[in-house]
């Protein structure tokens, strides 16, 4: 009788199929690796103007932080002179830089937001 049976296929393993009494074994592919895109800062600048709410309330609207998560990074900011609002790939970053900017902008207040990469060219 010929009983056919599932084998797991694990990552770096060839994978087998079981067909009767014959072990058919399958070369694995060539394994591809993809580089991880680099990953930047996106920086909010202390000033003396910009109120804190107005900044709590982008971080909770532009970087999906919570109330005591964008309430900390406001003080980080407002005490050290700069704070990180987030980390993300390249366009994202360079979205929500051009959004706080935006925002800011339309309500009147000077807020500085940049962005720099996390890394340094040698990806360390
Ligand atoms: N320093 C501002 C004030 O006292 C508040 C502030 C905090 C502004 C963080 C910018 O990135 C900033 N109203």
């Amino acid at each position: 009788m010929s009983r056919r049976i599932a084998v797991a296929r694990a990552k770096d393993q060839p994978s087998r199929k079981d067909q009767g009494d014959t072990a058919v074994v399958v070369e694995r592919k060539t394994k591809q690796k993809l580089a991880r895109p680099p990953l930047y800062r996106v920086l909010l600048h202390n000033d003396d103007f910009t109120p804190m709410e107005f900044v709590v309330s982008l971080l909770e609207t532009v970087f999906q932080r919570s109330e005591s998560e964008a309430l900390a990074i406001m003080l980080h900011a407002h005490t050290t002179g700069m704070a990180v609002a987030g980390v993300y790939a390249y366009e994202i970053a360079e979205a929500k830089v051009e959004r706080v900017t935006a925002l800011s902008k339309e309500a009147g207040h000077p807020l500085l937001c940049t962005m720099e990469p996390e890394s340094d060219e040698n990806g360390e």
